[in-house]
């Protein structure tokens, strides 16, 4: 498998639930440029990351991608089986994370995309950061009591806020504020799958991990 990723992207989460999973992948990260070329388009003709590549051909949309290899790795306990208790969960909070965090946070990092008048930039950021904060309230009252958003068991939702919560660390109000979030976020940020792919990708953890 091939997984077509950028560092500190969305992607992060499906390189983490690679490293889980332990079956041999090849990552190859694209820069922006990358994403938007011709090759890559016929691959995700969104031209955005991630993009999966195996035997069935090319699949793009990380909620896909993430049911994926949950179903076709059970021995790897990243998620609850179809038919089993907790899979209505597991689709709520992928698509969650897909549908209602993830785009919140497109303002923020490209601004000119929802305004024509680049004086507004700030205006429409703050109002990302508005959204966000909505989502991560939700997020948080989730948590409440809980190891991981599925309960005891970690799982590729795990994963998939992992990349999420980082980029608000520097927001007005910063993922730090959300204790429960950021328990998680630093449960991870101590996984040596998260540091594999940390390094990998050249990142950080937003996280001062205990010495
Ligand atoms: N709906 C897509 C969105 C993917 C997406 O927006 N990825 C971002 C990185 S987190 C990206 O590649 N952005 C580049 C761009 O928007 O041009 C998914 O969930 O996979």
């Amino acid at each position: 498998m091939k997984l077509y990723s950028a560092p500190g992207t969305c992607g992060t989460a499906m390189h983490i639930v690679l490293e889980w999973i332990g079956k041999p992948f090849e990552v190859e990260h694209l820069d922006f440029a990358g994403m938007k070329s011709p090759d890559y388009l016929k691959l995700n003709p969104a031209g955005v990351v991630p993009t999966i590549v195996d035997e069935d051909g090319p699949l793009s949309e990380g909620l896909a991608i993430l049911l994926k290899l949950v179903d076709e790795n059970p021995e790897a306990n990243i998620g609850p089986a179809a038919g089993t208790a907790g899979r209505n969960q597991l689709y709520r909070w992928l698509a969650f994370l897909s549908a209602t965090l993830h785009p919140f946070f497109f303002p923020y990092f490209m601004p000119s995309r929802y305004h024509a008048d680049a004086e507004q930039a700030p205006g429409v950021k703050v109002a990302s950061q508005i959204r966000v904060a909505s989502a991560l309230d939700v997020i948080e009252a989730n948590l409440e009591g809980k190891r991981w958003m599925l309960g005891d068991q970690k799982s590729v939702v795990d994963a998939f806020l992992y990349p999420m919560a980082n980029w608000a660390y520097g927001f007005d109000k910063p993922t730090s504020a959300y204790p429960n979030i950021d328990r998680v976020i630093r449960q991870l940020a101590a996984d040596p799958a998260v540091q594999s792919v940390h390094e990998a990708q050249g990142t950080s953890p937003k996280v001062e991990l205990a010495a």
